[in-house]
């Protein structure tokens, strides 16, 4: 392991004065528009709008700022007043921004009119809304739907993304991809098939009631910053927090919450973890098994009095299986795959033996790797043996990413058309709803490099930019006929551009949306099933703006041909109307969703596996023995490392807001590989060396990514880290999660290549 000394200084705790500082650095950096801080005390709470950021719950008493960091950032961002307009764009030609930093690009400012793409002069030109329309309906007609692609980005409303899926089906295809393909789609699958749920069984709630959490690979400091006071709280009443992950990261290990002044003044950390086990990335099957099988030791020795039995009996299948797997399992190779001593694993196990209810959390670290279902089917075997799900207080937590995409896939985003009530829809609206199955993420990408892909809609995002293997799926994508992009701010997607393109810019959810009947409520689904209303205030950063709904009915308005049961004009005049359809479509979930959804802490959609309602196909929950202890399928080699693709505290996936790691240590840059010293001093590098990375799949494709500084880093042995989505054009296409092809951003084989 390597020693900490000569690492990076991570600086104090998370939170403090520290993330105060970057609020008002970003109001300042974002040129913020006047008020912006006071619309942040809106954020969160009934009546204002809800945050743009993570997916995080929304408690029912809110704390006066129920905010963090990094939802102040996102807010920030949209409420800049930089404006990209089509002054700049004649300015820029197309070929010249593509060798624009993200940073840069997004840094132009809010888009304020909707563009065409001109080939003549390479340049994005002003056009009208309806032009705009008509010519993309003309393109879709002329397009086989089965080779056009509705892409979301998980910030879109349910009202948009119902009506985003409606016109995709009634146009005829089901290649409705979400950036969930990219991130929890390993949980939608794996958790569908293992407990009959495809989200978590937790509620906010129940982070007050449990004993123990067990953490893996979820950076809460960073990526979700408002569950630090639950940790807070649960740390102070006595619950053990243990987690599993390569990298010590800052809010994991102590938290100062800038919402106590006493804190705040003192300077006191509160400590988050009780253990902390720094095991190799790829890590957590070996890991997990070495807590089963810690488990089952000692239920033997008890004489079955500590797994609960009865409910295993009653509620579960593939136990016994499951069983003999982990007796058979080696402690050495748990050791040897976990990275971890068998010591530690045991003292990890002890806490899980001793708490009455636990909660198993997890995050990237676990989804993206080739062997992703394998690690969360680990985890709900570790619950399971205890009947630690559906129970107050305990339960399997996935800490969801952008701010809506569980609900997205809620409401009929979703290339699985039996996720779908396609007969409910075929009823409702009068036609005969595609049955076939769309493409994932990743299948549009194989599509792209194929030529298979001939239309591509982006609701949001940044497509091209989040993708595995980016600099040979970039040419292409020019190979389309039509492109179109739904977006507040320019990105990297934007200059790959089909024969005819079109740059759309929309309202953000902190804008008022005034439609003919008033101004309009949109609604979004938090990590925990909880339905929030959400109302912007905020005057739109342009008089052409228009709202995501506003969009998405104009084009399916002249694509589609007329249909009385299908009514984009009055959808769009009153959002009211489109949440009465997803009632009559989701009828349990969502009645009478018009008057639920300013409840206090949202209203719950429900969750059956929480009542222990298992609606999988044995009517079960299932355990299973995996194939594999490692995550990845690379065997290791000499001269091989794992690299782990990050986020910075300084960004949202690929809006990278500044150079600022503040969590991290790492200041003023972003072209870094972090490695451990007694790995440097066997590669013969020094901190501050320029080095390349080459992938080493050994798939007969050249990727690499040249110009990295080396930074001594904490990490495992074996195990490198850098940025995403800098480092994307190393991750293979066919690095992805088996079964639900998530791309695996984690463990990603690379070798090191020093300049000569
Ligand atoms: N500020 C901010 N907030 C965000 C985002 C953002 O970019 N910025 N993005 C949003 C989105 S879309 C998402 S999906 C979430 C993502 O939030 P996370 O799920 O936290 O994802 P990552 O940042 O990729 O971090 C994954 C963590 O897993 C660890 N890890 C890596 N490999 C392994 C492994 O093999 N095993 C284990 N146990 N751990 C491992 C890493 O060290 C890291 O701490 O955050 C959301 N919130
Ligand atoms: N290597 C690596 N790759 C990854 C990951 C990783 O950990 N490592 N993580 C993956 C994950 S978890 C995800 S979710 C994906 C993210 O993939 P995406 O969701 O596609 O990407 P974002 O960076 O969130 O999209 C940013 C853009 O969204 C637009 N935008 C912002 N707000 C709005 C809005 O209100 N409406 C509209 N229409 N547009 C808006 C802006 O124009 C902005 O440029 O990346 C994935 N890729
Ligand atoms: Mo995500």
């Amino acid at each position: 392991m390597a020693g900490q000394s000569d690492t990076v200084d991570y600086g104090g705790a998370s939170g403090g004065w520290g993330s105060l500082r970057g609020i008002f650095e970003t109001t300042a950096r974002e040129m913020a528009s006047p008020g912006a801080l006071n619309t942040l005390r809106k954020q969160n709470k009934a009546g204002g709008f809800m945050c743009v950021s993570c997916a995080w719950g929304k408690p029912k008493h809110p704390h006066a700022f129920e905010f963090c960091e990094n939802g102040a950032k996102a807010t920030l961002w949209e409420l800049t007043t930089r404006r990209c307009t089509p002054e700049f764009f004649a300015q820029h030609s197309v070929a010249e921004m593509r060798g624009w930093s993200d940073h840069d690009l997004e840094q132009q400012g809010r888009l304020t009119h909707p563009l065409r793409y001109e080939a003549a002069s390479d340049r994005y030109v002003p056009c009208g809304w309806q032009e705009a329309f008509s010519a993309i309906g003309a393109e879709l007609k002329a397009t086989d739907p089965k080779s056009a692609v509705f892409y979301a980005s998980g910030r879109a409303s349910l009202e948009t993304s119902y009506l985003y899926a409606l016109f995709a089906r009634v146009y005829g295809h089901n290649n409705l991809p979400d950036s969930s393909n990219m991130c929890h789609e390993t949980t939608s699958v794996a958790l569908k098939e293992l407990i009959g749920s495809p989200v978590g069984t937790c509620v906010l709630e129940d982070f007050e009631q449990c004993d123990a959490i067990f953490l893996f690979g979820q950076n809460t400091g960073t990526n979700s910053p408002r569950f630090l006071h639950p940790l807070q709280k649960a740390s102070e009443r006595g619950c053990r927090i243990v987690t599993f992950n390569p990298i010590q990261e800052k809010g994991l290990t102590s938290f100062i919450n800038p919402q106590r002044p006493v804190q705040m003044l003192t300077g006191r950390e509160t400590p988050i973890s009780s253990q902390y086990l720094q095991l190799r990335p790829g890590g957590d099957i070996a890991a997990i098994m070495g807590l089963c099988k810690a488990v089952l030791a000692e239920d033997a020795r008890s004489g079955g009095a500590v797994i609960d039995h009865a409910f295993i009996d009653q509620h579960c299948t593939g136990f016994d299986a499951f069983r003999a797997k982990a007796e058979a399992t080696s402690w050495a190779d748990i050791e040897r795959d976990s990275g971890l001593s068998q010591a530690g694993i045991e003292a990890a196990a002890q806490v899980y033996l001793r708490a009455e209810r636990v909660i198993g959390v997890y995050g990237m670290g676990l989804t993206q790797h080739v062997h992703g279902f394998e690690n969360i089917a680990m985890l709900v075997n570790l619950l399971l043996m205890r009947g630690h799900i559906g129970r107050p207080g305990a339960g399997i937590c996935p800490v969801r990413g952008h701010s809506n995409v569980q609900g997205q896939r809620s409401v009929g985003i979703a290339e699985k058309p039996e996720l779908v009530p396609l007969d409910k829809l075929a009823e409702q609206f009068g036609f005969q709803p595609p049955r076939d199955k769309g493409m994932t993420t990743v299948e549009v990408c194989e599509g792209l490099l194929e030529g298979r892909v001939q239309a591509f809609i982006g609701l949001g995002g940044n497509f091209l930019r989040a993708i595995p293997d980016q600099a040979r799926i970039e040419p292409a994508w020019q190979n389309m006929r039509l492109t179109v992009q739904i977006a507040t701010k320019l990105n990297r997607s934007h200059l790959f551009h089909g024969r005819v393109a079109y740059l759309l810019p929309c309202l953000g959810r902190s804008e008022e949306d005034l439609q003919s009947s008033g101004p309009q409520t949109v609604t979004i689904e938090d990590s925990f099933s909880h339905i929030h209303g959400s109302l912007g205030h905020r005057e739109p950063a342009s008089e052409h703006l228009k709202s995501e709904v506003a969009i998405v009915a104009g084009m399916a308005k002249e694509t589609l041909p007329p249909n009385p049961k299908v009514q984009w004009d009055e959808w769009t005049a009153d959002y009211g109307r489109v949440r009465d359809l997803i009632a009559e479509t989701y009828p349990e979930e969502f009645h009478r969703m018009n008057e639920r959804m300013f409840q206090p802490g949202g209203f719950y959609r429900g969750n059956k596996a929480r009542e222990r309602v298992w609606e999988t196909e044995s009517g079960k929950a299932s355990f299973t023995a995996p194939d594999t202890l490692a995550a990845t399928d690379v065997p290791d080699a000499e001269g091989r490392y794992r690299l782990i693709t990050l986020r910075s505290n300084d960004q949202f996936n690929t809006t990278v807001y500044g150079y600022s790691d503040r969590l991290r240590g790492i200041e003023g840059k972003r072209d870094v590989v972090l490695i451990n010293p007694e790995e440097m001093r066997r590669a013969g590098l020094v901190a501050g060396q320029r080095v390349s990375l080459i992938g080493d799949a050994q798939d007969g494709q050249a990727r690499r990514i040249d110009a990295l500084e080396v930074v001594p880093f904490d990490l495992p042995d074996g195990s490198i880290a850098g940025y995403y989505p800098e480092l994307n054009p190393l991750i293979p296409l066919q690095h992805h999660d088996r079964k639900s092809k998530t791309p695996a951003c984690k463990a990603v084989p690379v070798r090191i290549e020093a300049a000569a």
